[in-house]
């Protein structure tokens, strides 16, 4: 372990970069200790650069959860796409520590991750690896992946996790832990992330979206925060409005009788409650507006370059 000579604290940035749906928002929830990235099942839940503070004994960790990486086929558009590629690449500058996380179900060769490994290579990038999900495949599977992995000489070390219910989470934790530099730290020791609140609400109310419609609803939502209201009494009064690009797709979040929508929002709000600490009032309105993906402002919004 690196011993910090002259300052007693040590800060700086881990980036984790991966395939879409390879666990990057799982790892960085629990290495945090806090549901701060959104998760689902979906590929390119992540649309923007999520900053996850970890502040332990004198080392402070900003770790940085990515859109997936990817080569493009999905639903959004290419105006997103690329401001999302160009978000996970960014994440790179300035890093003190690289993960590639890779899903172990799906890591055979030439895959997405192959890809990756290649621009890592040409860009002479030293990396972590964690190979993820290693709760869904056999062990003697794990080996010859990691071999086939460690003649990339891309990679300073190899950790077999499962983000999810966290087998090799804590030793991944540690080598970051090692790798920050002495500094002092960025910011408050108390402070989860650097994401505005009213932009975590929103994205909470995104993946309740995402995990409450499942396949029915296509990738082609987007939820807007329009006010942020904090009550005498300390609870907050938050405004937000979904935009889906079809009135059908309007018809599927609201539900029968509006029945979709409650349950979203009512799922939402508890989280919310747990991220913030105090009671929430969520309103949501469904908008439909099929050009979202082209406008500016919802780029400069979630700090997406266009
Ligand atoms: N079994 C298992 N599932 C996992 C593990 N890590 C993540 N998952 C699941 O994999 C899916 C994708 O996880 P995310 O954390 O959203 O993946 P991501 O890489 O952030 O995905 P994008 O943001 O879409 O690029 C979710 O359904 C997770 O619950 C793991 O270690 N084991
Ligand atoms: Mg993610």
């Amino acid at each position: 372990m690196n011993k910090s000579e002259n300052t007693p604290t040590r800060a700086g940035f881990a980036a984790i970069i991966g395939a879409p749906n390879s666990g990057k928002s799982t790892l960085l929830n629990h290495i945090i200790g806090h549901k701060l990235s959104i998760v689902s099942s979906k590929a390119q839940t992540t649309r923007m650069r999520v900053l996850g503070l970890l502040t332990e004994g004198e080392t402070q960790i900003g770790l940085i959860d990515t859109p997936g990486i990817f080569s493009g086929a999905t639903g959004s558009s290419d105006k997103l796409d690329k401001a999302m590629l160009q978000a996970a690449w960014q994440s790179l500058e300035g890093a003190d520590a690289i993960v590639l996380i890779t899903d172990a179900t799906t890591s055979q060769a030439g895959g997405k991750t192959d890809l990756i490994i290649e621009t890592l290579s040409k860009q002479k990038r030293r990396v972590i690896l964690a190979i993820n999900k290693v709760d869904k495949i056999k062990r003697e599977k794990l080996l010859p992946m990691a071999e086939r992995f460690n003649e990339t000489k891309v990679f300073d070390e190899i950790f077999m996790i499962s983000a999810l219910n966290g087998t090799g989470v804590p030793e991944l934790k540690s080598k970051l832990i090692s790798l920050m530099p002495p500094g002092p730290w960025l910011f408050p020791k108390d402070q989860l992330s650097d994401l505005p609140e009213r932009l975590l609400a929103a994205e909470a109310t995104r993946e309740q979206l995402f995990c409450q419609t499942y396949d029915e609803l296509p990738y082609s939502v987007a939820v807007l925060p329009e006010s942020w209201e904090v009550k005498k009494d300390k609870s907050i009064v938050i405004r937000q409005t979904i935009l889906v690009a079809r009135p059908n797709h309007r018809a599927i979040v609201l539900g029968k009788n509006g029945a979709k929508i409650k349950a979203i929002g009512h799922a939402a709000r508890q989280q919310m409650a747990v991220l913030f600490g105090c009671t929430v009032h969520l309103f949501l309105q469904v908008k439909v507006d099929d050009a979202w993906q082209e406008k500016n402002e919802f780029y400069r919004l979630f700090g997406l370059s266009n």
